[in-house]
């Protein structure tokens, strides 16, 4: 399963082809739609999110409510479009521009995508770079975890630390409906008032935040992916779809950084076999993966997400039509997208999953799927 985005944040819409998924899968508009109501939601997005209500349209690959086998084509229509129509014209005309955009944000792309594409407005660069392309790929991840579903497997993402406060709560699978109500995506309601009051201060200040999120997956099987050659290793093509999400500056798997100055009888998490369980673990600092494969253990993901590039008191920089020192541009943004972030790493850590399974099991119908895999958790069950 191979899929590609286009479609700019303010363009008339944002399009996505998914190509490879198994016929007779069970498809609706509203097996996505939740998704993307998610990643709009959380505490301090801006006010574009309140011109946004995203709903997906499927317009090829499937019918009655199920994949043909054929590219999916989906789109999610951006409605801000009818304020932007004129600004964002394909044809020749309107200079000179408005909404022209000289002044490179310090963390953006503006300035390396400006001098790489040789563009003076660097609206050509921004347009793209934003975390606008996210809801396409939150798409595609909500249709890669309906795939998933069928195998049993379950996930969440949540925020475990934002705006300089860790959650006090640890993380259980019985809190993921409290994650869901909460308005930062994380476990207690105590650092949530914290957070909701940081925000608020950021805001006010016209600084922006960052955080620490963590997607987890359980009811995998072992050996997705595989040792045999790099690019395969499943560590290293979730660390990649992990670190394309704007922002990401950092992707951890299980405990990764703590275990790196602890000694080894401290971090390898010893293995147990019990009649009808199988293998097990009592620790999982590996965080699911071993040898780039699952082992069949929760799979832990965690990224680290810079506070937003763009500061309504904006740092120093270099306009680059004239050179001149300037305040940073100044665009309407969010003072923290956070929470947001959560549901795209669970989404699109999703989709690399959905891919390990289709490229082990293969199959061209979701039944010859579902009965592969479960001739697999056999064999694993015995071995
Ligand atoms: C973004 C800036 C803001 C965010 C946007 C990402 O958009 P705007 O400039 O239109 O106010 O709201 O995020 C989304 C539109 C979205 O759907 O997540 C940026 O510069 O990256």
């Amino acid at each position: 399963m191979r899929f590609l985005t286009a479609g700019e944040s303010h363009g008339p819409q944002l399009t996505a082809i998914v190509e490879g998924l198994p016929s007779q899968l069970p498809l609706a508009v509203e097996d996505i739609n939740p998704w993307l109501k998610k990643r709009q939601g959380g505490y301090g997005r801006g006010r574009r999110m309140v011109i946004e209500t995203d709903t997906v349209e499927l317009l090829s690959g499937v019918r009655m409510g199920r994949t043909t086998g054929a590219p999916v084509t989906l789109v999610v229509k951006n409605a801000d479009w009818r304020n932007w129509s004129e600004i964002m014209d394909p044809a020749a005309g309107n200079e000179p521009r408005k909404k022209a955009l000289t002044a490179a944000r310090p963390g953006h792309a503006d300035l390396p995508g400006g001098i790489k594409y040789g563009h003076k407005d660097l609206r050509d660069v921004l347009e793209r770079a934003s975390a606008r392309e996210t809801a396409t790929r939150v798409a595609v991840g909500a249709i890669a975890h309906k795939l998933l579903s069928f195998f049993g497997v379950e996930s969440v993402g949540y925020v475990s630390g934002m705006a300089g406060v860790w959650s006090a709560t640890p993380f259980d699978w019985s809190l993921k409906e409290r994650i869901e109500e909460s308005q930062v995506r994380m476990t207690d309601p105590a650092s949530e008032a914290e957070v909701i009051r940081r925000v608020d201060e950021a805001k006010a200040t016209g600084n922006t935040l960052g955080g620490i999120i963590e997607a987890r997956f359980r009811g995998l099987v072992p050996g997705l992916g595989s040792q045999m050659h790099w690019e395969r290793k499943l560590d290293g093509r979730i660390a990649h779809m992990a670190m394309s999400i704007p922002a990401i500056k950092g992707v951890e798997i299980g405990s990764g950084f703590d275990n790196a100055m602890k000694p080894g009888s401290e971090v390898h998490d010893p293995i147990y076999w019990e009649q009808g369980r199988g293998y097990y673990r009592k620790t999982n600092r590996a965080g699911g993966l071993e040898g780039g494969m699952t082992n069949g253990e929760e799979l832990v993901v965690r990224a680290a997400l810079k506070p937003i590039a763009t500061l309504m008191r904006p740092l120093p920089t270099v306009d680059v039509l004239t050179h001149q020192p300037a305040d940073a541009a100044r665009e309407r943004s969010d003072t923290t997208a956070v929470p947001a972030a959560s549901v795209i790493l669970e989404a699109v850590v999703g989709i690399v999953l959905a891919q390990a399974y289709l490229e082990k099991f293969g199959g061209d119908t979701l039944d010859e799927l579902i009965e592969r895999v479960e001739r697999y958790k056999e064999r694993v069950r015995s071995y």
